[in-house]
């Protein structure tokens, strides 16, 4: 990996860049991956590389989602491996979600990569090399274990693809998806559409988890019932409105 001086003005890009460029040559993230971060990066620019009031909110009721689960599981792709194993592991050992491999580009080197890659951070178990269980859909993401994605009462999908989302969601469970774009299939398919970097999204919610846990199971349950997916994704793109405006302003002062 190039060596980012931390004093870089577009440190945190950078990094996220040569995490998930350095992904691709371990093998564990697909080449396609990059283009995926590319278009993330757009995005994160529109919303201001930050994690705004909607986001937090969302994120908020995720945690509560998933602490109240009975079978929480966090699905994990090359691009959330490459860039955030550590806190896939902490949000997992917080909340006592399942972690499971589960690729769109599925080869069993990179699921056998990937599940090295999130034990040397720290995982005990990650379920997702011998797939006994098929979700109704056409390409490799219907591989999933019957311990973990198929009997899952709440999944936390970052990075997905808008398809699965779907079929998740039919399936009559809670659909928790982290996608910078709050214009994509995904985000608008989602029970609880996080718009936020999914650096940035699994940060907060293992801190969010660290203080929820302590909180009554009711309040919990408030905040999944008072909470509103429209109200989230409409709040996220009049917050990259605004930050549109203040950058306009900013050219023609
Ligand atoms: O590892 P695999 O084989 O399962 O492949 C994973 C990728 C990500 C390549 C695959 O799922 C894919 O092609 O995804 P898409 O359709 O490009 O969608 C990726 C979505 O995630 C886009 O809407 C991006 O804006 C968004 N995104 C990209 N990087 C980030 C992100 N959202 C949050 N944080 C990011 N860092």
């Amino acid at each position: 990996m190039t060596d980012i001086p931390q004093d870089h003005p577009r440190y945190e890009s950078l990094l996220a860049r040569e995490k998930v460029a350095a992904g691709v040559k371990m093998g564990i993230t697909s080449i396609q991956g990059l283009i995926a971060q590319g278009r993330g990066e757009s995005f994160d620019y529109l919303i201001g590389e930050r994690s705004t009031e909607s986001a937090l909110y969302a994120e908020r009721a995720a945690v509560a989602a998933l602490l109240l689960a009975e079978n929480p599981v966090i699905s994990v792709n090359g691009n959330v491996a490459a860039l955030a194993p550590e806190k896939v592991v902490a949000l997992a050992d917080i909340t006592g979600a399942k972690i499971e491999v589960n690729l769109f580009h599925r080869t069993d080197t990179r699921v056998h990569l990937i599940i090295e890659h999130l034990k040397a951070s720290g995982a005990s178990e990650v379920l997702g090399k011998n797939p006994d269980a098929s979700l109704d859909l056409s390409h490799d993401r219907r591989l999933v274990s019957s311990k973990g994605i198929y009997t899952a009462d709440v999944v936390l999908v970052p990075l997905e693809d808008g398809d699965r989302c779907e079929k998740l969601v039919k399936m009559g469970k809670t659909v928790i998806t982290i996608d910078l774009n709050p214009l994509s299939r995904t985000s608008r398919t989602a029970t609880i559409s996080i718009v936020d970097n999914v650096t940035r999204a699994l940060g907060n919610m293992a801190k969010l988890a660290q203080e929820m846990k302590k909180e009554k199971k009711e309040e919990l349950v408030k905040l999944i019932t008072s909470y509103d997916n429209k109200k989230a994704i409409a709040g996220a793109i009049s917050e990259i409105q605004e930050h549109l405006k203040t950058m306009i302003a900013e050219v023609e002062y």
